[in-house]
């Protein structure tokens, strides 16, 4: 059992405040969480001269859970810093995916690359996330596109696993774009290679989610249907891609089909919030895409809080649309361009982060819980959502492992 004492801790263990308190102790048994409260009314510490108690000075920090980053791209070849270069001559987002750059240019780039090579260069990116206290990372396929690169991006994201302290999550994405091969044959597209992949990369074990890009430079909510069909056969939760940069109805499919998550939603709208409460959808918030397009239409915060959709925030960190590795910037951005409130982002990147990857263990600092914690060098929580590009970590703690 290990005790960890003068700290002031973040619970997020109600739905409606931070939960602090301060002059805490917390207690680890294991990989869980076997106790938290204040020292006063600690019965552990009495025990503190028995050897198989370990005892911990937090010296002051600030314990929340360890943060999650619930949508990332982070296994993939290349980069596209000379199509971020095009962009700011003038060339636009969607033009460039058309004309065979955007996703299909790190397709060719994530094709070439062998599993050691996307294995490293993901470590890179991964270990950005890790300094900033992340503990849960999810990670997507989709820029391979045929059935074996797609199992070999997952195949990599597994591993991240076996070379850091950080748990996986892995979604299947194979609707993320057409490749030049199927170049205006969508449904061949979604016969020949998404179903057959999916397939395939479930049979390994590769797959705890599946998830489309449902938009008019990727596909029609009718092809994700097709896709969501298979998922739903083979046992596997869905998330969308949807109303990222057009209206096409993604939302409500998803909403049909329990979606963990609905992700991006600048256009979604009051109807689409409704059908995701209803749902039990959490909305991912993605601003380093919404930042990096310059877009201007802002996702429906007001809707999502009427009707109580629980709203996570990502990185969505990415070659083309996000190259961002740091959550701590996602969640200022949250703040000063979606007027989110430090405390919605902290759940954001805790507990609906958790809930949107189907997480029910994680994200709150309670009884049970995983013992998954970040130390922070601050005063209170909101000041993680208040600064820009700073970070105050002083410790990760990943399943009790002090
Ligand atoms: N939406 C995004 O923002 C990323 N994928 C997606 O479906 C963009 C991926 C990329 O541009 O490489
Ligand atoms: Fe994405």
């Amino acid at each position: 059992m290990d005790i960890i004492h003068n700290a002031t801790l973040v619970t997020l263990d109600t739905d409606d405040d931070y939960g602090i308190i301060a002059d805490a102790v917390l207690v680890i048994k294991g990989q869980h969480i076997e106790w938290v409260g204040t020292r006063q009314d600690c019965p552990f510490l009495k025990h503190d001269t028995d050897s198989a108690v370990k005892t911990h000075d937090a010296q002051g920090a600030l314990i929340t859970p360890a943060l999650i980053d619930c949508h990332t791209h982070i296994v993939h070849g290349g980069d596209r810093a000379i199509e971020f270069e095009m962009r700011l001559n003038g060339a636009g987002y969607e033009e460039l995916a058309r004309a065979g750059g955007g996703i299909n240019s790190t397709v060719r780039a994530t094709r070439a690359a062998s599993l050691e090579a996307l294995i490293d260069s993901a470590l890179v990116r991964l270990d950005h996330l890790i300094a900033e206290g992340v503990s849960v990372v999810e990670v997507k396929s989709g820029y391979g596109l045929d059935t074996e690169t797609e199992c070999q991006m997952l195949r990599a994201a597994r591993a991240l696993e076996s070379k850091r302290d950080i748990k996986i999550r892995t979604t299947f994405l194979g609707a993320h774009a057409l490749p030049d091969e199927y170049r205006d044959r969508p449904d061949a597209y979604i016969d020949s290679v998404v179903i057959p992949a999916l397939e395939k990369a479930h049979t390994e074990g590769l797959v705890d989610a599946v998830d489309g890009f449902c938009e008019g430079i990727a596909f029609t909510p009718a092809q994700i249907e097709r896709v969501f069909k298979k998922a739903k056969d083979l046992g596997l939760p869905v998330k969308l891609h949807a109303e990222q940069l057009s209206h096409l109805g993604g939302t409500k499919l998803a909403a049909t089909y329990q979606a963990m998550s609905v992700d991006h939603l600048e256009y979604a709208d009051a109807n689409d919030a409704k059908a995701m409460a209803e749902a039990g959808s959490v909305a991912v918030i993605l601003p380093g895409a919404y930042y990096t397009l310059r877009e201007t239409q802002q996702p429906p915060i007001e809707a999502f809080r009427k009707y109580r959709v629980p709203m996570a925030v990502s990185t969505d960190c990415n070659p083309g649309s996000s190259p961002m590795t740091s959550l701590l910037l996602a969640m200022n951005m949250s703040a000063t361009m979606f007027r989110m409130t430090p405390e919605e982002i902290l759940r954001g990147v805790t507990h609906h982060a958790a809930k949107a990857l189907g997480l029910t263990d994680r994200g709150r600092l309670a009884k049970g819980y995983v013992a998954d914690l970040a130390f922070w060098q601050i005063q209170h929580p909101a000041e993680l959502s208040y600064r820009i590009g700073f970070n105050p970590l002083i410790r990760r703690v990943v399943g009790g492992k002090l």
